[in-house]
């Protein structure tokens, strides 16, 4: 496989002045045909015409109207042009009906549907698929079905067809094309300036009854986007339609959003507030895009964080603004420790912009996203909000139509500050997380924090220079109070030290407050200290954050030196959840542990070898333990789920149950799920009933009631989806593997489907004792299901391959199962260029 890199890039030859398509739509026959207008770049030295093409059947091709025969490889083909101005026409076949990858034209349950980027335009026709040409596009479609849409404004439509036009000059990974018998749930917007924007929602026959929370989702970001960044919509519709087949959440197509089913589709009987927040997440962020993603591009997929880690850091900024703050950071926390510090921390590490790649679907990470955006966090903290404000309106401004690169962008934060942010944008380019260790003097009123920063070395990276690493600080009194509010030292050196004088007597200090820098902290705190930020940080962050780091010592100690679970845990849980003043949301988290593979790379990282069993046992003492703890509390916390009020998704009636429904997860270990089995009995919505049947299983009960929530929700794919997932997710470690392969075998097993497969696959993976169950039976059965996928689903087999990326952690025994897995993945015959760079990756 050829592997691409950063350094290599030349601009095309040709710049693109318009594209017109025509798709006469057949499943297994459609003719494309393409009117490109072409005209030499100037600025370009290269003037190769080299067009992608792959899959297609060339049925004619044409220069200035004379046809030519070019010779076609497995990429694309090469023609010699005039060097003047042209007019390429092509009329190509391709074969959606039997397009099982999901990238380029393909179908889900009779609907036509496009999935485009990064790369998918060339299989629909041949075409300079790069990001930085850019092009209007006007495109016909003609087919006999009810609903034909594309990109931009309508512009024409009779009986079996329809013509779209879209005045923003746009990549061809932005293109898309939607057809089907489809339902319109409307809505509509005035923007800022007055303009009506015309608002669908476009689902199947019979998910009507799950578009207004999308809806509504959808108009809050466009006035959202507008109060915060002054981005206005720019085209008279926006349509999003909702997909069964699709292998990821989302697409942020031009004004033709295209989603995941289950990123969109929501109603209080099927959806569970979790659900909720993330599709309000995922629908912001495919409209924010509009602005950082579509009106500004990337100028090649190396530079993908500039529009992806920007999209996620706006679509934090909405959720913490609509929702609550600390509750969204935490949960950011919670995911970025959970999903990019062990890529970040093993053989898939990569820089932010990487600067190569075989497959650019296998970089769109949780580093690219979730470090993309703590990288802008960061630049936010350092230049201040103002500054950030300002920044960003330059961006607009000097960018809008462009295609850029991370240097075009730390740009507009050097011109508004005057700042030199060279050391800075390190953090594009050094993979591996910093850790940071603490040390502290107390001198005659003189506190001394002393700070340094390691990187470990990671693949392709052996050296590693120091960052910038903002830490915001604050320091707390003997008695509690605050007596330093937070402030943002800037740590830039592999060792410095801050002082703080005049102080009556030796602080607590609280470090890395609101999560300051995706930094793994070493702070040897002692327990009491833990306990006394727990008790009284005056920063949630670092308040849930001592929490948290009790929980985890406690848990190791369990688990090395066979300690009992530590009462500055237990008690300080104990006050949390006594503690009324508190949001439930937040105390519900206050509840939650670390999750076991964490606790597996923290042994890891103390030269311990993780064994996933006594990880599962420790977690499981500490729960019972905490449940025995906090009895007394229990049944008032549940009670606080039992609201009076009418259903809401929204975050105060979700908090309140996420407190109820944690509290229920500990009485169930105390009453055999007794009160579980009412809860489940009397739900009247999804995230009742589901966490009560998690309890049930959790329990070793619930038989009856798996049967009857299949039978009550049978007809319902995204509750299916649950149903698989929660059996894996909630199996004991002995029987996971079994549970999840006689899931398989189930007729609505439907592995073609992503979310299907990944409810059964992805959910094995993350039972991180039931994965690794000292025989194999998890690694051996996740393979077999992998290599089945491949031929017919690259990227999500590619994508699920991460699973393996943790197996250096462990003992002898598993590294030898794993790798044999691996081998055996690795040398299947045919596999696909996704598949063979992961596991390559993985391997070495
Ligand atoms: N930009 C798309 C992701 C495309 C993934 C291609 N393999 C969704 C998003 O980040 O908004
Ligand atoms: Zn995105």
């Amino acid at each position: 496989p050829t592997t691409i890199y950063l350094k290599d890039y030349t601009p095309f030859g040709y710049l693109v002045d318009s594209v017109h398509l025509t798709f006469d739509l057949a499943a297994h026959a459609t003719r494309v045909t393409s009117r490109i207008a072409f005209r030499p770049n100037p600025e370009a030295s290269d003037k190769t015409f080299f067009l992608h093409g792959e899959d297609l059947k060339l049925i004619r091709a044409s220069i200035d109207g004379a046809d030519i025969t070019p010779e076609i490889t497995d990429k694309g083909m090469t023609v010699v042009t005039p060097d003047a101005p042209f007019i390429w026409e092509a009329e190509v076949e391709i074969d959606p009906g039997n397009n099982t990858a999901l990238e380029g034209l393909y179908m889900s349950n009779g609907m036509y549907c496009t999935q485009c980027e990064a790369e998918g335009f060339r299989k629909i026709t041949f075409y300079p698929d790069r990001p930085d040409v850019m092009s209007t596009f006007t495109v016909r479609i003609n087919g006999d079905l009810p609903v034909l849409l594309s990109n931009g404004n309508p512009s024409g439509k009779g009986e079996g067809w329809a013509e779209w036009t879209d005045p923003w000059p746009k990549p061809a990974y932005l293109f898309a094309l939607v057809a089907g018998e489809l339902i319109a749930h409307p809505g509509q917007f005035t923007t800022m300036s007055g303009r009506d924007v015309e608002l669908n929602l476009w689902v199947r026959p019979g998910d009507e009854g799950k578009c207004d929370f999308g809806m509504e989702a959808l108009r809050k970001s466009m006035k959202w986007d507008e109060d915060v960044y002054g981005r206005e919509y720019d085209l008279d519709v926006f349509n999003i339609v909702a997909v069964d087949d699709f292998n990821m959440g989302a697409m942020e197509n031009k004004g033709l959003n295209i989603f995941n089913s289950s990123a969109v589709l929501a109603s209080p009987e099927t959806s569970t507030d979790a659900n909720f927040e993330r599709i309000e997440a995922i629908i912001a962020h495919e409209y924010f895009h509009n602005w950082t993603g579509n009106r500004i591009t990337c100028r090649d997929w190396f530079q993908l964080c500039l529009k992806e880690g920007l999209t996620v850091f706006r679509d934090a900024q909405f959720t913490s603004d609509i929702r609550s703050a600390p509750v969204k950071r935490i949960e950011d926390a919670i995911d970025l420790c959970a999903r990019q510090f062990p890529e970040d921390n093993g053989p898939l590490s990569h820089p932010v912009r990487p600067e190569s790649f075989q497959e650019i679907n296998n970089f769109y990470t949780a580093t690219v996203y979730e470090k993309g955006a703590e990288i802008i966090g960061m630049l936010k903290r350092l230049v201040g909000d103002e500054a950030y404000s300002k920044a960003l309106d330059l961006y607009f401004l000097r960018h809008d139509g462009q295609a850029c690169t991370i240097e075009d962008w730390i740009k507009v934060f050097e011109d508004t500050t005057d700042r030199d942010l060279s050391q800075f944008k390190r953090w594009y380019s050094q993979s591996g997380t910093p850790r940071v260790t603490v040390s502290e003097d107390w001198n005659d009123g003189t506190y001394t924090l002393t700070l340094a920063q390691h990187t470990e070395e990671t693949p392709g990276q052996s050296e590693k220079l120091p960052q910038v690493i903002p830490v915001a600080v604050g320091l707390l009194g003997q008695n509690g109070d605050e007596v330093r509010a937070t402030e943002v030292l800037e740590l830039t050196e592999a060792e410095q030290s801050f002082q703080f004088t005049g102080l009556a007597a030796k602080p607590v200090a609280s470090i890395l407050r609101d999560f300051s820098a995706p930094v793994i902290l070493e702070h040897d705190h002692t327990d009491a200290e833990r306990a006394f930020l727990l008790a009284h940080d005056t920063d949630p962050f670092n308040r849930w954050q001592a929490g948290r780091s009790l929980a985890q010592d406690t848990l190791l100690r369990m688990i090395l030196e066979d300690a009992t679970p530590g009462a500055d845990y237990l008690d300080g849980v104990l006050a949390v959840l006594r503690d009324g003043e508190l949001d439930p949301a937040y105390r519900a988290l206050m509840l939650g542990l670390p999750s076991q593979s964490e606790l597996a790379a923290a042994l890891f990282d103390r030269g311990e070898t993780p064994d996933p069993m006594a990880i599962w046992t420790s977690v499981e003492t500490l729960r019972q333990a905490t449940a025995q703890h906090v009895q007394d509390l229990l049944p008032r916390l549940h009670s606080e789920t039992l609201i009076e009020a009418p259903y809401s998704p929204d975050a105060d009636q979700a908090g309140k149950r996420s407190l109820g429904n944690a509290a229920l997860a500990l009485t169930s270990r105390l009453d055999g799920a007794a009160m579980a089995a009412e809860q489940y009995a009397a739900a009247g919505n999804m995230t009742q009933q589901l966490s009560a049947l998690s309890c049930l299983l959790r329990a070793g009960k619930g038989e009856a009631e798996l049967s009857t929530f299949y039978v009550q929700w049978q007809h319902d794919r995204l509750v299916m989806d649950k149903w698989f997932a929660l059996q894996v997710g909630m199996a004991s470690p002995a029987t996971t593997a079994d549970v999840a392969r006689t899931l398989t075998e189930h007729a609505d097993f439907n592995w073609k489907n992503p979310n299907r497969f990944r409810a059964v696959m992805g959910a094995l993976a993350m039972n991180h004792a039931g994965f690794h169950r000292a025989d194999g039976a998890g690694y051996a059965l996740l393979a077999d299901w992998l290599i089945k996928l491949d031929p017919v689903n690259p990227q999500t087999t590619a994508r699920m391959c991460s699973a393996f990326q943790t197996w250096k952690r462990y003992d002898a025994d598993r590294q030898d199962l794993i790798r044999a897995q691996l081998t055996r993945i690795a040398e299947t015959p045919d596999l696909s260029r996704d598949t063979t760079e992961m596991v390559s990756r993985i391997l070495n």
